[in-house]
């Protein structure tokens, strides 16, 4: 049995990964989900500036999941570009993600032209859905301003690079968004981002759980994963097949990775059961994915990948 994938145009050994925010943060962490089971890993979303982000606590875990309002807390660009150039010379045949968003149009180019100058072989992953920074909203919910910026990037930057998106609740949305992905050489598209601005309160105290924005910030976990799910399959039902999709949202068992595999996604990424558990998940996780696809008679994720049934 192998859970091995392809995806923007790379082999991984497996289909599982860490989500930007986790394990991320510096190479102490990149190098602990490295040598875990996961196939590889993405970096914190980099700035062009580091970055100390939201005062805490700004992180929560609650019973179904998590909370946070980290506010882009980050090294800057220059530090996660160099440690993956590094990396991928001590790793020959591996391929890295590196997560960069800039707060503007301006600074994604000025970002991605830094990737151009190095010898960064990987896959850029531009997120356009962070929750968390006050007064800045989610790009991913302006649609004009991501065809603009996708429109932008691609005259300049010709390598992997996909995109990371916040959670949709409409059919019209998807159907809207899809249509911009579409005129674009994406590689993939992940689904999704935490589910932005949500509130979780302790009522023995009355209070909120974290610092910033007087609770409100981004939902993780098990809340999350029908939501996940339904992004994951109105983008596999909708993007042209050459754009591929990454998964990510309430997974903890290898059946929360199957069901993301039967919707559509190509991989998977892990965020809060990763803060929980730390990277040796990796190990339950596959053994978990491989017992449900031997049970099912599954050899490798193609005989199910996408294959969704409906009523
Ligand atoms: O750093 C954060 O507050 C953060 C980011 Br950039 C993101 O994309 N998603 C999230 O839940 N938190």
């Amino acid at each position: 049995i192998s859970t091995a994938t392809t995806l923007a145009g790379s082999n991984f050994d497996n289909c599982m990964m860490n989500a930007s925010g986790v394990y991320c943060m510096d190479s102490d962490e990149l190098l602990a989900v490295e040598n875990s089971k996961a196939a590889t890993f993405v970096t914190k979303s980099g700035t062009l500036q580091p970055r100390k982000g939201n005062p805490e606590p700004r992180y929560f875990e609650t019973e179904f999941g998590s909370i946070n309002s980290m506010g882009l807390p980050n090294n800057g660009v220059d530090y996660y570009l160099d440690f993956v150039s590094q990396d991928q010379i001590n790793h020959p045949g591996k391929t890295y993600f590196l997560s960069i968003t800039g707060f503007n149009l301006a600074e994604d180019l000025e970002l991605l032209q830094k990737v151009t100058d190095s010898d960064f072989a990987g896959v850029v992953e531009l997120n356009l859905s962070c929750p968390n920074v006050p007064g800045k909203p989610q790009t991913g919910y302006d649609f004009e301003t991501v065809d603009a910026i996708l429109k932008a990037v691609f005259d300049v930057y010709h390598k992997p690079l996909g995109v990371k998106l916040p959670p949709y609740f409409d059919i019209i949305h998807f159907d809207q968004m899809a249509e911009i992905l579409n005129k674009y050489p994406l590689s993939y598209v992940n689904s999704i981002n935490s589910i932005g601005n949500g509130l979780y309160i302790n009522d023995d105290t009355e209070t909120v759980v974290i610092k910033p924005k007087q609770g409100f910030g981004g939902i993780g976990g098990e809340y999350v994963k029908p939501t996940a799910l339904a992004n994951v399959h109105a983008f596999y039902q909708r993007l042209n097949k050459d754009i591929q999709i990454i998964g990510t949202g309430g997974i903890q068992t290898g059946k929360d990775i199957f069901e993301h595999i039967l919707c559509g996604a190509s991989m998977v990424q892990v965020g809060t059961a990763l803060m929980v558990e730390g990277p040796v998940i990796f190990e339950r996780l596959t053994a978990e994915l491989e017992a449900i696809m031997a049970e099912k008679g599954y050899d490798n994720i193609e005989d199910f990948r996408g294959k969704l049934n409906y009523l």
